[in-house]
């Protein structure tokens, strides 16, 4: 382990060298420390002076909010969309071998180790990102466990995200090259429709795939002792188009996730599961964009939507069964 790693701690008790995992529970707002050392550790003041941290950008993990971020007498700070960016003031002087920087989240409904790539900007202008998934790499991202029982928010809320930003440059998992592989498309290609890095190993680069929709909005699921509801609005259509969406199984992140069946073993469809619907009276009716690409959708089910329902995924109409990437996945919103 590597005792001067970047760490996302709670609390400034927590001085542990580790830079992983310390317990939280979930649904709580809690505070999270980025620890950022100065790497090689500076001898001398006037190293230091001559290298310091300037800036520090996190990504704040699906399924976190960020209630709030902390500035100091050093550093300002700003919460932006997934991420949070504090920024060394014009006339601070205090450097320090190691900063701390905090910043309030509520955690989200599952259990679970959550990655928190960061990255670290030094005076010279040296940027760091600290973003290997393993903690064994030489830059591993910080980690955030939270413990506690699953929990599902009784509402949560959300934006929507063209297909392009959703992978982030992260690396391609696994499953979407399976995924490739099974729809018979090049896995670069197909990653890259994520936004996805390719995978290790693949020839040359392909061409960026073409963008896809912008597509935007928001998202929200509310959940009763009975019932469960979601509604959307989003942006970015195809004016006159009819798309659908569907309350899906796990958060963006997973690019091939299932639709949420209330029941695993029934049906593909609503009552079994829950798609917004533009049409009160018929909920397979999907989102029709009007005339300036905005498509308004609701829906409604019986039964209460277990903790995994954490996305809202948004497809391409299905206007040519042959192809492959006819249905193709184009947006999503993350419900948190
Ligand atoms: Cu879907």
């Amino acid at each position: 382990m590597i005792g001067a790693a970047l760490a996302a701690l709670v609390a400034l008790t927590a001085q542990a060298s580790a830079h992983v995992t310390l317990g939280i529970p979930t649904l709580e707002v809690t505070d999270v420390n980025y620890r950022v050392p100065v790497e090689p550790a500076p001898t001398t003041p006037e190293e230091l002076e001559a290298r310091h941290t300037d800036k520090l950008v996190v990504d704040v993990p699906v399924g976190f909010k960020v209630e709030q971020c902390h500035e100091t007498a050093d550093f300002s700070c700003e919460v932006g969309a997934g991420e949070i960016t504090w920024t060394r003031r014009a006339d601070s002087t205090n450097f320090q071998a190691v900063d701390f920087f905090r910043a309030s989240m509520r955690t989200p409904g599952i259990g679970g180790t959550y990655l928190s790539p960061a990255l670290q900007v030094y005076s010279d202008g040296e940027e760091v990102s600290w973003d290997d998934a393993a903690t064994s790499d030489p830059n591993p991202a910080p980690q955030i466990r939270v413990n506690g029982p699953d929990r599902a928010p009784d509402v949560a809320t959300g934006t929507f995200r063209p297909l392009a930003e959703l992978g982030a440059g992260t690396p391609c998992p696994q499953e979407v090259i399976d995924d490739a592989i099974r729809l018979g498309i090049d896995p670069a290609v197909h990653c890259g429709h994520f936004g996805f890095e390719p995978p290790a190993g693949s020839p040359t680069p392909p061409e960026p795939p073409e963008p896809g929709p912008d597509v935007r909005g928001t998202a929200s699921i509310a959940r009763t002792p009975t019932s469960t509801f979601v509604e959307v609005v989003v942006t970015g259509l195809e004016p006159g188009l009819t798309y659908d969406a569907h309350l899906h199984e796990g958060t963006c992140t997973n690019p091939t996730s299932a639709h949420y069946k209330n029941d695993l073993n029934g049906v593909s469809e609503p009552p079994n599961e829950l798609w917004p619907s533009d049409d009160p009276t018929d909920p397979l009716a999907g989102l029709t964009a009007d005339e300036n690409g905005v498509a308004r959708g609701f829906g409604i089910a019986d039964w209460v939507a277990r903790p995994t329902a954490r996305a809202i995924w948004i497809h391409e109409p299905p206007d040519d069964p042959n192809d492959p990437h006819a249905h193709a996945r184009i947006g999503c919103a993350d419900l948190v």
